[in-house]
């Protein structure tokens, strides 16, 4: 069949760390330069139509996903930077089966960093709606230390009525809302200009927190407002409520409404989960990334299911995308970093599981989530006796050998928070952490070594 290219806008998402860039970058070069032997496709060949691109560059408010820098990293052995901003990937290509169709695809995927879904709370409501939104939001126990409450008694104290004040008010809030993983760091450009990710402690970040604009601008700075403040001109905080509402409109018209809209014809949606590293980390993670994920979801369901009675659950971000998405993928990430298919079968289970509720109450024309697992490059391969060996040769699978590192095993259900503490404590979760290289081959035509890449490719195309 000739036709028209099909559009294939795909939603990416999931928290900082999850393996967003290193998918998409491993994704791109698997279709670029497809192998079948190295990622076999239901007898397909995947043939890159990348020429097409050229001088009919559509205008997109966003920069190109920054594919290059990123196989170049792998290649050099590391993994790529930290998303800093949101980017494009487009990626044209064709799907020739031996003797049968012919499927042409435009394939866009758009890459962000974990934290810029949390502006997501902004997403199709004025600033009055948004204050009115985070104090019913925080009323309802979601901000887990009652840290929003603070922040509202803080700035209605008697003598603040400084802009100053209330941002600096706003910014131990943000502050201490990092500490608890809630990832309710809105606005997320504050994440710009961060050194080091993961290794920062709460304290580091709140003082990164006065460095930077709580906006686009140190001109354009916003915070949340008490409700009693918007209407009545008596009150005390009155007076901010027109510079803030200036500084809310500026940040959402340049930050989230181009991603909204670009996410509102998304066709597909994966969300990607680091179980690995909620195992590490704790009950805390677990809860943020449900709370996360539920939200993600919640935005691409149908609307109808908001009438349902258990929406209350889903009232993380409060709005909805309309888009045609059948049914949420749901996909483990970083599988090469456990042991043989019972760890990763269990992976993908704590996935299911994690989001087993939310789902319940949430409407997808398509049903229930699909669970998937992959790695999109793997470091590693299982040797004898539970251990991994890894990697010693840029774009081969590692040997299986004897010695190597052993990891835990994975449980097949979360352990509830007192046994989990123990295991934490007593380090009885222990994987390969992000030390462990990529070796991947310094020529692009070699794409990286993975898990179960193909299955994601499948489903692309067919799913
Ligand atoms: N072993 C392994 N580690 C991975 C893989 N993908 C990502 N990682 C690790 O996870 C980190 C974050 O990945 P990245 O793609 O930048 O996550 P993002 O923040 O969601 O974009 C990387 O720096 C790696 O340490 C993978 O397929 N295998
Ligand atoms: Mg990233």
């Amino acid at each position: 069949m000739i036709g028209a290219r099909e559009p294939l806008r795909v939603a990416v998402l999931g928290l900082e760390s999850s393996g967003k860039t290193v998918f998409l970058t491993s994704l791109a070069n698997h279709i670029l330069h497809h192998n079948p032997r190295l990622l076999r496709v239901k007898n397909a060949r995947l043939v890159s139509r990348q020429s097409l691109l050229a001088g009919t560059r559509s205008p997109s408010p966003f920069p190109a996903f920054p594919y290059r820098q990123a196989r170049k990293a792998l290649a050099e052995r590391r993994w790529p930077d930290a998303t800093r901003e949101p980017s494009l990937l487009r990626l044209p290509f064709d799907v020739h089966r031996m003797g049968l169709d012919e499927r042409r695809f435009d394939l866009e995927i758009l890459d962000i960093p974990g934290e810029t879904v949390a502006d997501f709370t902004m997403a199709g409501k004025s600033y009055a709606g948004w204050c009115a939104f985070m104090a019913d939001r925080f009323e309802q126990g979601l901000g887990l230390e009652g840290g929003y409450t603070h922040y509202l008694k803080t700035i209605s104290h008697d003598g603040v009525s400084a802009k100053d004040q209330v941002l600096a008010a706003y910014r131990d809030f943000l502050g201490a809302e990092y500490a608890n993983y809630v990832f309710a760091v809105v606005p997320s450009i504050v994440h710009a200009g961060r050194t080091s990710g993961r290794a920062e402690t709460p304290e580091e970040f709140r003082k990164h927190l006065d460095t930077v604009a709580l906006g686009v601008s140190r001109e354009l700075e916003f915070a949340p407002l008490p409700v009693g403040a918007l209407k009545d001109r008596e009150h005390p905080l009155h007076a901010l409520v027109r510079d803030f509402e200036r500084g809310y409109d500026a940040y959402k018209r340049a930050k989230v409404d181009p991603l909204t809209n670009w996410f509102s014809t998304a066709w597909k949606l994966y969300y990607l989960v680091n179980v690995l590293d909620i195992l590490k980390m704790g009950p805390k993670r677990k809860n943020a990334e449900q709370r996360f994920g539920a939200a993600a979801l919640e935005m691409f369901s149908r609307k109808s299911s908001y009438l349902g009675p258990l929406a209350v659950l889903g009232r993380v971000f409060g709005f909805f995308l309309e888009t045609n998405i059948d049914r949420p993928r749901l996909v483990a990430t970083q599988i090469d970093r456990v042991h043989s298919e019972r760890n990763r079968s269990n992976m993908e289970d704590l996935v299911r599981k994690l989001f087993a509720q939310p789902l319940e109450s949430l409407d997808f024309p398509g049903g229930k989530a699909l669970v998937m697992s992959c790695a999109a490059v793997r470091t590693t391969s299982e040797g004898e006796g539970g251990a991994l060996a890894y990697s010693a040769e840029a774009g081969v699978a590692p040997e299986a050998s004897e010695k190597g590192y052993i990891p835990s095993n994975v449980p097949s259900d979360w352990p509830d928070s007192l046994a989990w503490q123990e295991a934490i404590d007593s380090k009885a979760f222990s994987f390969p952490d992000s030390g462990n290289i990529p070796f991947v081959d310094s020529s692009e035509d070699v794409p990286p070594p993975h898990l179960r890449m193909e299955r994601i490719v499948e489903d692309l195309i067919y799913g």
